[in-house]
């Protein structure tokens, strides 16, 4: 059985063998999570033999591309066809960038080859607070209007959560809650999904401990709680 996390694979520092390092987790963890999560930190320590990464990902449901893409819409484009010819499906874009000429372009041609867009409507960390929480609803607004298959809440926001999924299910709107935060930065694992969030992405909760798989099976122990 699949459980609603997903592995975010970021290396630790000074890691001698990045690729070994993430092929392992994959290995011990695909079973049993929904998928996983690439950001810059790995995509920089593997260069090209991130290919390997993603084949190795390639049953899983959801392949998402971390890179925060906050450009023109041609331009974002152009990045997410390279991501998905190498085995992605899954982008998360900053919605602050608009939608004329920005979400719209990405917006339609992944409708069109079924990848997934995911937008960011607020973070997890206390930062977020200063530019992006206060335009809270505006990027709501943005995110709606782009047809995004999901958006990024912060579980360490409860709050926040259960205000998108109200106003989702108001609006009759298919809005997949996407909820980092769980572990290393406070919030408890279950507790977004409690919330309303649909995915929990887990780093170094489980990626730093010496036995990923055994760390996971205890998290999802706590899921059967909630
Ligand atoms: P961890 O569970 O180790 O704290 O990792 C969380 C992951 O989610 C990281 O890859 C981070 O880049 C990402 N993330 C986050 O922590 N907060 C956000 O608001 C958005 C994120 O993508």
């Amino acid at each position: 059985m699949k459980y609603p996390i997903i592995i975010a694979l970021d290396p630790p520092n000074n890691t001698l063998k990045p690729l070994n390092w993430a092929l392992k987790i994959i290995d011990e963890t695909k079973d049993l999570v929904i998928g996983y999560k690439i950001g810059l930190p790995l995509v920089l320590e593997l260069g090209r033999e991130l290919s390997l990464v993603l084949e190795k990902t390639r049953d899983s449901e959801l392949v998402i591309a971390d890179l925060k893409l906050a450009d023109i819409g041609d331009i974002m484009l152009t990045t997410i066809k390279k991501l998905a010819q190498i085995g992605f499906n899954t982008y998360i874009v900053h919605s602050f960038i608009g939608l004329r000429n920005g979400l719209d372009k990405i917006s339609d041609y992944l409708k069109k080859t079924k990848g997934k867009l995911v937008t960011i409507l607020s973070m997890s960390h206390p930062g977020s607070s200063e530019v992006i929480d206060k335009n809270y609803d505006l990027l709501l607004d943005i995110t709606l209007k782009a047809n995004a298959w999901g958006c990024v809440v912060g579980a360490t926001k409860p709050e926040l959560i259960m205000k998108t999924r109200r106003i989702t299910r108001e609006k009759n709107a298919d809005l997949k809650i996407i909820s980092p935060g769980i572990g290393v930065q406070g919030a408890k694992p279950g507790s977004a999904i409690k919330a309303g969030a649909d995915y929990e992405i887990i780093g170094r909760l489980i990626t730093r401990d010496p036995r990923p798989r055994e760390k996971l099976l205890e998290i999802i122990n706590l899921y059967q709680g909630v």
